[in-house]
Order: C-alpha cells, then structure tokens, then sequence
C-alpha cells in the first residue's frame, strides 16, 4: 500500500531532542528521591498528568482526564468521518524504573500530533492521544486498569483491591477526586475507533541486534500473576530438629526453583518478582512466606497448561513437606496478535522510512495494547533500547532512533 507523503515532516531532530527533554523532566515526579517510582492515584500520578496536560495543550489539543485517571489530549478533525485514531502508552512506572517504558510513547504522540497541528494536516478522524495512569499495577499489585476503564472492561470488585497501606483502590479514587459511580463513562467501548498505535520501547535486544532502530510488533505475550500463600509452622530456629518442621521458607524455595525449571522446559517464561517472609526474624523458623508468579507464552494453550501443571507440582511440594499453598490469580490476558493490515502498513512506513527491511518482532511485554485491542484495530511499534534493558534505571534510547519514531508516526497516521 503506498505510504502517503501528505505529511511535511518537520525536522524531527529537533523534535525529538524537545521529546528526550521532556523525558527527563518528566522522570522528576517520583515518590522515591533519586530514582523513578509513579504509581497511580499518587501525588505524582496527578502531578505527571498536569505537566502530560501542559503540553498537549501547548500542542493545540483538547485535554480532559477521564473518570479513571488516565489523561487525554485530542487533535480535532473538522471533520471526523472515519471516527478517532487513539494512540496511547502508559505513564506509571514499576519501583526504580527506566524513564522510558510508557512515558516514551506518550510524549512521542504529543509531538507526532504537534507536528500534525503545525503543518496544518487535515484528517478525516480526531486523533486522541492518552496517557494510561496504570499499567505497571505497582501500588495494588494488578495491571491494565488505564485500559480497562477505556475498554469497558473495568470490573467493580477491583475497588475492593487494598495497597500496601491498606487503602483500596475505591478509597485512592475517592480521595484522588475521581467518582467511582461514573466509572464506566470512561469507556469507549461503543465509539468508532478507527485504530490504536502505541510506540514503546522494545525491553528486549532484538531490535539492537539487528542493527535497527525501529521493528513493527506482530503480538504481544499472554499474561497471567498469581500470589501464593504457603503455609507451614513458625518455631523456634534452636529447639526444633530439621525433620519435624514445617519450614514455609524450604517449601517456597522449592516451589520458586521448581517453577523455574519447568518453565525452562517449555519454552516460556515465569519470574517470582516478590517473596516476603510474613513476620520473619533470625530466630523463628519460617511461618508464613507470600511469593508472586508472573507467567508469559506467546502461545495461549501452552500458558493454559503450564499454569494447571504449576499449580499442581506447588501442591504436590506442600503435601510432602506438610504445608498448605493457595495460589490466588490476580491478573490474567490472553496473548493478543496485532492488526495485520496495521502491521503492512507500519512495515512499508518504517522501510520508506529507514529505507532497511522491516523487522517484525512479538512483544514478551505486556502493554495496554492488549486491552485497546478489544475495543479497536490494535499495532504498535517498538524502539531499540540500550541492552535491552528494561523496568532499570540503566533503561536508554538513542535521540536518533526517537527521530526515526516520530518520522514514521506522523507518516503511519497521515496513512491511515
Ligand atoms: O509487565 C509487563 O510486561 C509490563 O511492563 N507491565
Ligand atoms: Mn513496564
Ligand atoms: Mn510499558
């Protein structure tokens, strides 16, 4: 399909430097001094989208915040009649993340859509740029509720999900100045949404392997977490003999390296990302252990199974060493494919564009892109990033290969 040329394509050197700027400035509002903490319903959630809104405004764009908290920036078509373009990625972070991952994607469509308000383009839709305020799940330990709230798929019990401190997720909303009861006025479910885009950076060293700075996504992982109690009998570390305990420490242990081996042997990935000992101390031995277990295969049916077998080895491992293990799912997506004709546009976008061949790569991330394919044609793009590294400090991108981003955004929506 040609790729249109409509577009004037500013400079976008000089555009993408104004995009690493803003990176930088908006990696300040974190809860944690001298690392990038955003978690949702925060101070710096709501500061984060106050700068967000700041500059979609100074890009010409109607703004709003929805009844989720995520924040919206419109470039209004004088007429509309092949609906809205929504392009979107995620403005909150994991603990000491990157700056990139989400934020990267958010502040590229302003820019792209400046551009688009700059050269005066004329499009036969709006296009909507948001920024989810949480994908990562940080603070209460899910995921996607940006999206969910826009998909249409936000489920009431989540109000009930408590953080850390014990505040619930309606509680946050209330005090954060959101109305519970108008929640599903964020969805879009119902509207002509023409297609979803969202860059974001790789996470992974495929694209830095082959050299290139931009690949176009063809899916993106499923997804499930569980937490898992184990339970077993606190004790004294001096008196009781190694034969007669209920170790909860020894039995997770053994759960955590068996998962890892069986994930190892299917091809699939599986990471216990937080393990607490429930009122641990030197000398007690282990009551109470809590772990978390995120699973991911591009392959649903392999996931399905992976995750029925897991479950019963965790069991099997309690009954021997005489603990109990409840494994609770606190969040599940399927693996999603990407538009094809979405992705033959991005490709004959981004070889116009970089005038290489395009790579095509699955995504082993999850992003908000799985939600919004529910509710529209779903793509996204992935930028090279340092190493690979990612939900790290040490997470980088090159000021060019945001340059080539831009380029091939303002070229993908103007071919829409
Ligand atoms: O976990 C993920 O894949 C994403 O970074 N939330
Ligand atoms: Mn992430
Ligand atoms: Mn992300």
């Amino acid at each position: 399909m040609p790729v249109s040329n409509k577009v004037h394509v500013q400079k976008d050197e000089v555009n993408a430097q104004r995009v690493m700027d803003r990176i930088e400035q908006l990696a300040t509002f974190s809860s944690m001094e001298g690392m990038v903490t955003r978690a949702y319903l925060t101070d710096e959630h709501k500061a984060a989208h106050h700068q967000l809104g700041a500059w979609m405004e100074e890009a010409g764009l109607q703004t709003w915040q929805d009844e989720v908290g995520n924040q919206w920036g419109r470039l209004l078509s004088s007429n509309p009649t092949e609906g809205t373009v929504i392009i979107g990625s995620h403005s909150d972070t994991v603990v000491n993340a990157g700056k990139y991952d989400g934020t990267l994607g958010v502040i590229m469509a302003i820019e792209a859509l400046s551009n688009l308000k700059l050269n005066n383009i004329e499009l036969p839709f709006h296009v909507d740029v948001v920024a989810f305020a949480d994908e990562e799940g940080t603070r209460f330990n899910t995921t996607l509720l940006g999206s969910c709230g826009v998909a249409g798929t936000w489920n009431p019990d989540w109000l009930d999900i408590k953080d850390a401190s014990g505040i619930s997720i309606g509680q946050a909303m209330k005090a954060f100045g959101l109305d519970i009861n108008a929640i599903p006025e964020a969805s879009r479910a119902g509207d002509k949404t023409k297609a979803y885009l969202e860059v974001h950076i790789e996470q992974g060293p495929v694209l830095e392997s082959c050299g290139l700075p931009v690949g176009v996504v063809t899916g993106i992982a499923g997804a499930k977490r569980f937490i898992v109690d184990v339970s077993g009998m606190a004790g004294h570390a001096g008196t009781v003999p190694l034969e007669l305990r209920n170790d909860a420490l020894c039995a997770a242990a053994e759960m955590i390296t068996t998962i890892e081996a069986y994930a190892k042997a299917q091809g699939i990935v599986a990471t216990v990302g937080k393990c607490d000992i429930k009122g641990g101390a030197v000398n007690v031995i282990p009551g109470k252990v809590q772990f978390s277990i995120d699973i991911r295969s591009q392959n649903q049916e392999l996931l399905e199974n992976s995750c029925t077998q897991l479950l019963m080895r965790l069991q099997s491992i309690a009954q021997k060493r005489q603990v109990t293990a409840e494994a609770e799912k606190i969040y599940e997506a399927s693996a999603v494919t990407c538009d094809s004709k979405l992705q033959s546009l991005w490709s004959s976008v981004t070889e116009d564009v970089t005038r290489k061949p395009v790579h095509l790569l699955p995504s082993g991330a999850g992003h908000d892109a799985m939600m919004m394919a529910t509710i529209a044609p779903m793509s996204m793009l992935f930028l090279r990033c340092e190493k690979g590294i990612s939900h790290n400090p040490l997470e980088d991108v090159l000021t060019e290969d945001v340059a080539v981003g831009l380029t091939c955004l303002e070229k993908m929506i103007t071919a829409l």
